[in-house]
């Protein structure tokens, strides 16, 4: 019998599992998906992300984890599902759902069961606890519920599993005692305890906060941009304030969290999420309104090609779930653009075959314009004579201000900054 059984081995379930696994626990990893179950088995992970492959090897070559398709009777279950938000802006609990249902015939007395996924206020209790309770078994009483969210930032995954401070919210105190004694194990972070629709509705307050800190930001470089001024220098001086910290403007938000969380507030609390809301549309609308400033420039036609540099929604990483860059190739070929992307780390195969290639001269080709959408590192290092070897035009885009600007423009580019209003030749 496993002690610890982790459904869902995601960019959450399986450094999850890893961790406890190397900490001792004997972990079952549970996913519906048998590429990754069999890639598990063999000690292999999919995910790029620093440390986990010497964590996940380590935690198979131990014997401490193993993989399967179905939840086994254990202590502890964890679920690390995905929640998405459908077309309509609700949220989609059928994975939550259905592992909840999974783990039902295992259910006995004196078990954990915690849900990780970012939910909806009330979640644990009235969607997770209550399938459970057709067990005949009560939370509080004959087992222990916990909602306890995941703080962790893509691209620094393990470190930030292991160092953050977590929360813990628990249908009781007793339950939330039961998990902090299984998180502080692999977590050095510092643990607090609270309820768990607390722990609910903190998860959506973080990445809400996120998400309308950065539509300031695009509100700010859209200002800078009607009134001929520099966002990025405005926003550096504004942050010297004491009290002012303002974030990057960018081509909107991507990633499965920041862009779809705040949906879940204004869904359950309509009345009170019209700043989120807003945020909302400000961030999702951004790449349009890129493209519509290389549509002015002039330079482009019907069927000109753009090379699109960066299709992970945001650098380094190799995830492009609700990139910018998915935003702004619809609008680019409605448009009537040819379209093609390259990324040094998102396979072709990948997001609906979203990247066209990992060769960038093959994505630059005969392209009349590029954009750069995702500041990857190797993208720093660009320079306008690679460009020109390989471009028919001469139009960069640059929506992360991360080029060297006055040497493109010295090589003959029209070079657009998102949130730089500035008329070219006068700075
Ligand atoms: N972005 C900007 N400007 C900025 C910062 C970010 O445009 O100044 C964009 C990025 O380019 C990216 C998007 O926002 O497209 C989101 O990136 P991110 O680094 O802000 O966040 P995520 O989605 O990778 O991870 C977030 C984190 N939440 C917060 O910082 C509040 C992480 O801690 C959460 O664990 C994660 O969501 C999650 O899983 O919920």
């Amino acid at each position: 019998m496993a002690e610890v059984c982790v459904l869902g081995l995601g960019y959450v379930g399986l450094p999850t599992a890893s961790l406890l696994a190397n900490a001792g626990f004997k972990v079952l990893g549970v996913d519906l998906d048998e590429h990754i179950v069999t890639a598990l088995r063999s000690g292999k992970c999919r995910l790029e992300e620093a440390g986990l492959s010497t964590l996940v090897s380590a935690a198979v070559n131990s014997g401490n984890l193993v993989a399967g398709m179905k939840p086994e009777p254990s202590s502890v279950f964890i679920l690390c599902v995905p929640t998405p938000v459908t077309q309509q802006h609700t949220v989609d609990l059928r994975a939550v759902e259905g592992a909840a249902r999974s783990i039902l015939p295992h259910l006995k007395k004196g078990d954990l069961v915690i849900l990780e996924s970012t939910s909806p206020v009330g979640t644990t209790r009235n969607v997770v606890g209550k399938i459970l309770s057709e067990s005949g078994l009560q939370p509080g009483r004959d087992f222990h519920l916990c909602y306890c969210p995941e703080r962790v930032l893509p691209g620094n995954t393990v470190n930030e599993l292991v160092n953050n401070d977590r929360i813990i919210g628990g249908f009781s105190p007793e339950c939330a005692a039961r998990a902090e004694a299984v998180y502080e194990r692999f977590c050095q972070g510092k643990i607090t305890l609270t309820d768990d629709r607390t722990a609910e509705l903190c998860k959506l307050m973080e990445n809400s906060s996120r998400d309308v800190n950065i539509a300031l930001a695009n509100s700010f470089a859209r200002i800078a941009e009607d009134a001929g001024i520099n966002a990025w220098e405005a926003i550096e001086l504004a942050s010297l304030h004491p009290r002012v910290k303002i974030l990057k403007p960018g081509p909107g938000v991507g990633g499965h969290c920041i862009p779809v969380d705040p949906w879940f507030l204004a869904e359950s609390f309509p009345s009170h999420t019209a700043l989120l809301k807003s945020a909302r549309e400000i961030n999702d609308s951004q790449s349009e309104r890129l493209l519509d400033r290389m549509l002015k420039s002039g330079a482009l036609k019907a069927g000109d090609k753009i090379a699109v540099l960066g299709a992970a929604y945001k650098a380094d990483i190799d995830d492009a779930r609700e990139s910018p860059a998915l935003h702004f190739c619809d609008a680019a070929r409605k448009q009537k653009l040819t379209v093609a992307v390259h990324d040094p780390h998102v396979r072709p195969g990948d997001h609906h075959g979203l990247v066209s290639s990992n060769d960038l001269p093959a994505c630059l080709n005969g392209a009349v314009a590029a954009v750069l959408l995702t500041e990857h590192k190797t993208y720093r290092s660009l320079t306008p004579e690679f460009l020109k070897q390989h471009m028919k035009g001469r139009l960069l885009a640059d929506a992360r201000n991360a080029l060297n600007h006055a040497a493109f423009r010295t090589a003959g580019f029209t070079v657009l900054v998102l949130g730089d209003g500035r008329v070219a030749g006068t700075h």
